[in-house]
């Protein structure tokens, strides 16, 4: 849970960072802030709000500051998309549907490439973010996860992508807790990082029980569940 800054730590002597002492978690320069589909599309005003939707964004500007590495996703998809009710004849929003790869729920109509529904908050301030990660863009297909599409198939290179860069831990946070944040989250854990959710960092869709489920199965999987108040931001 703590990552020692090495000089820092002097076991006869009994000198600790603050941050140790505080029992608070350090991000160290192999952690990775993600920061999970923070769109207007999730936004109270967008195309599917998440209730609050808006409050995760001063506490992600908060903890951001503590992360040397910060990854930002988009849900981003084509018009049409298989995700969207309005694709499937008789079909409404909440609804599922199967689809090649297993159930699919059908959301309204969101997050279409290149529109302002699909931009990011416009607070959003997240200044090291090193890279935009876009998932959902193939038609048929659906992305809740930042690592690997709705087939179960198809990686998106974002789990290559940290490990060369020697990232082990990841801290993820967004919109929404129960589908993007909670898949990415776990599928991060079976990729082998070391997995926080910061629980006051994200909001919920809450469908039939979704959030409950997603932190059960995320506590199953070994998924650390905390809030912004447990990392140390200097
Ligand atoms: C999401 C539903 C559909 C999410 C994305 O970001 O959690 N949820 N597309
Ligand atoms: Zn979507």
């Amino acid at each position: 849970r703590f990552l020692l800054q090495s000089a820092a730590l002097t076991v006869a002597g009994a000198s600790f960072p603050a941050s140790w002492a505080a029992g608070k978690i350090k991000p160290g320069e192999r952690a990775a802030l993600i920061v999970v589909d923070v769109q207007n599309c999730f936004i109270p005003g967008g195309t599917l709000p998440v209730a609050k939707g808006d409050e995760v964004v001063p506490v992600i500007n908060r903890i951001a500051t503590a992360f040397e590495n910060v990854v930002v996703t988009q849900d981003w998809h084509t018009q049409g998309h298989a995700s969207f009710a309005s694709a499937h004849a008789g079909k409404k929003p909440f609804e599922t549907t199967k689809l090649s790869y297993g159930q699919q729920v059908l959301w309204p109509d969101h997050c279409v490439q290149g529109t302002d529904d699909a931009a990011l908050h416009k607070d959003l301030k997240v200044p090291k973010a090193q890279v935009i990660l876009r998932k959902g863009f193939h038609q048929h297909v659906d992305s809740y996860s930042a690592f690997e599409e709705a087939d179960r198939k198809t990686s998106t290179g974002l789990a290559g992508y940290l490990k060369q860069r020697g990232i082990k831990t990841v801290f993820v946070t967004g919109l929404a807790t129960d589908f993007c944040v909670a898949w990415t989250a776990l599928d991060a854990k079976r990729l082998g990082f070391e997995t926080y959710v910061v629980e006051d960092a994200t909001r919920a869709i809450d469908l039939n029980g979704s959030l409950d489920a997603a932190w059960k199965n995320m506590k199953a999987k070994g998924v650390k569940r905390i809030q912004s108040s447990d990392i140390d931001v200097a």
